[in-house]
């Protein structure tokens, strides 16, 4: 539930495949992407003023470890969400395969709210043949929307380039303000 317009996101996906890196990109737009895997222990809270549409809107985001360990304790971080960015890599299909059981977890302790779903590290498209391809997620977006009853946008990104990374942000902040 929110409080005027202050939003608690809640950012999920599988471990490195950038959730932190995505994050910080938008907390602090100078900070320079350190390259080094550092796990998230548990969970790392931020918050963020930004404008939509003439209005502010804070977000306050709990960016989540995807760490198997840590498994056990995410489902306490979850109460009172306004809505999810769930992250995988596309240069790992197992990050995105891995989605179902993200969503099984979200659903166990939410009800109804907006999810993005975001696919990460677009520099490395070329690198590999083994991507997930754009049509293949944007599939699953609206498999999660047919589950939720609300958009699900699908959007690529990369977080350490910067590139399209505040879309996911105003992609769910306009479904907080419409809903
Ligand atoms: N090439 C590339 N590397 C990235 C990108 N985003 C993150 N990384 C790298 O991927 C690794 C994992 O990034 P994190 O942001 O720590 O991943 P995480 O999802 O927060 O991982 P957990 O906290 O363990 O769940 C780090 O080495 C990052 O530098 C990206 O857009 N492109
Ligand atoms: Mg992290």
């Amino acid at each position: 539930m929110s409080t005027g317009d202050t939003f608690k996101v809640v950012i999920c996906g599988d471990f490195a495949v950038g959730k932190t890196t995505f994050v910080r990109s938008f907390l602090d737009e100078d900070q320079v992407l350190l390259e080094g895997y550092k796990p998230t222990m548990g969970v790392d809270i931020g918050r963020k003023k930004f404008k939509l549409d003439e209005k502010v809107l804070t977000f306050q985001i709990w960016d989540l470890s995807g760490q198997q360990s840590f498994k056990s304790i995410r489902p306490q971080f979850y109460s009172r969400t306004d809505g999810v960015i769930l992250v995988f890599d596309i240069t790992r299909q197992q990050s995105f395969s891995n989605l179902s059981l993200w969503l099984e977890e979200i659903f166990n302790k939410t009800n109804r709210i907006p999810i993005v779903l975001v696919g990460n590290k677009l520099d490395l498209i070329s690198t590999t043949d083994d991507i997930v391809s754009f049509q293949d997620a944007e599939e699953y977006a609206n498999h999660i929307s047919s589950l939720t009853g609300i958009d699900t946008p699908y959007i690529q990104v990369s977080a350490i380039t910067r590139q399209n990374n505040m879309d996911p942000f105003i992609s769910l902040g306009k479904l907080l303000i419409e809903k």
